[in-house]
């Protein structure tokens, strides 16, 4: 499972390209756009292949953990932004597939990948939902680390992927408008309701830090992705820009972040806060979260019980493609 953490091979230098990888690194430097059909290294679609379907799992396997919730919101309101949110990450994923299948893989093929372990999604996901505050929490952290990492991919190199990235950005920031104003209900609201916001913080503020990936001295591909503008920013960058964005809005709340080293850094201009439990975070993209096994289940479930509804649409389609008028 999860074979593909390989060590990367560095970067390449000017002097170690070919004339043609040449050529395509200057279009890069230069901020050109690379679209589909341009010449391409192999191990830049590779990588894109592997980036934005991590990133299109991560939208659909995301809709599981807050699906939990739909049944259970507490007033229709709440019920019918949750449902909406919900239906945009399924969006999200779409655009995603549909980005990285100009690239020339199919959706199925990257399903498949996903559903055999062959691929991974964010280690965010395999954590539980357990009340309704962890709602509130993964609007405002989850879908603010979100954010804080899309932000940039708008000025990723390969245009599909940054365009999709634009729409995907406009939503995630209503979403983690949504999630705050649900941590304000409750840390506004009852002691009980303001215990439920500090558990739910307590619990989802580690793994928020740690979907911004491995530290940079432990990250394999960002190197080569930041050399090809695939990704703009290093893990560590943006978790430090995280940080300094959610430490004031928890104050406002009367919350308090998990992390006793949790300090202001003048010199710096940024907070100096904990890591994350590394051993945890490998632990989880290797399959053995407390939630990996139920997220994939309820994927995989999802995919076989479907069969029925994608035959139906490929027979209509054929049929359709067989009417006298069609042929016109
Ligand atoms: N989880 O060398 P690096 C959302 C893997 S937002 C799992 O640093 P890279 C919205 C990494 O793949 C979440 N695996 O890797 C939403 C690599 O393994 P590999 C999705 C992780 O790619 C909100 C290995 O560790 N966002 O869904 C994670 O340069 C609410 C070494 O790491 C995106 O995917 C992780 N957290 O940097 C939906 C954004 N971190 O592939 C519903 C686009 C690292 O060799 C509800 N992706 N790994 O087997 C990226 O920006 C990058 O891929 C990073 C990782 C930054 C995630």
């Amino acid at each position: 499972m999860y074979a593909q953490l390989v060590k990367s091979e560095a970067a390449k230098t000017y002097d170690e390209m070919t004339p043609q990888e040449r050529a395509f690194q200057e279009r890069i430097d230069r901020g050109e756009k690379i679209e589909p059909k341009d010449w391409m290294p192999d191990a830049y679609r590779k990588t894109l292949i592997r980036q934005i379907g991590q990133h299109a799992h991560s939208e659909i396997v995301g809709q599981l953990p807050e699906g939990n919730w739909i049944t259970r919101a507490p007033t229709l309101e709440r019920k019918q932004i949750l449902l909406a949110k919900v239906q945009d990450e399924a969006g999200h994923g779409l655009y995603l597939y549909s980005a990285a299948e100009t690239l020339g893989i199919s959706r199925d093929e990257l399903l498949d990948m996903l559903h055999s372990g062959r691929m991974k999604y964010s280690s965010i996901f395999n954590y539980p939902t357990l009340t309704w505050a962890d709602i509130g929490a993964v609007g405002w952290l989850v879908d603010g680390a979100a954010i804080m990492n899309q932000v940039p991919l708008q000025r990723t190199s390969y245009g599909p992927y940054s365009r999709a990235m634009v729409r995907i950005c406009k939503e995630e920031s209503f979403h983690q408008r949504q999630g705050y104003d649900i941590m304000m209900k409750m840390a506004f609201g009852t002691p009980d309701q303001k215990a439920m916001a500090q558990d739910a913080l307590n619990r989802f503020w580690y793994p928020s830090l740690m979907m911004f990936g491995p530290s940079d001295k432990d990250s394999v591909h960002s190197a080569q992705s930041m050399q090809w503008k695939i990704k703009i920013n290093t893990n560590d960058e943006l978790r430090q820009k995280f940080v300094d964005q959610t430490v004031p809005q928890a104050k406002y709340l009367g919350l308090t972040i998990p992390d006793e080293q949790l300090r202001w850094n003048a010199e710096k201009g940024g907070y100096d806060f904990s890591e994350p439990d590394w051993s945890e975070f490998y632990a989880v993209i290797a399959g053995n979260g407390p939630c990996n096994g139920e997220r994939m289940a309820a994927r995989v479930t999802a995919w076989e019980e479907g069969a029925w509804f994608r035959d139906g649409l490929m027979a209509y389609a054929e049929k359709s493609a067989q009417r006298p008028s069609a042929a016109a």
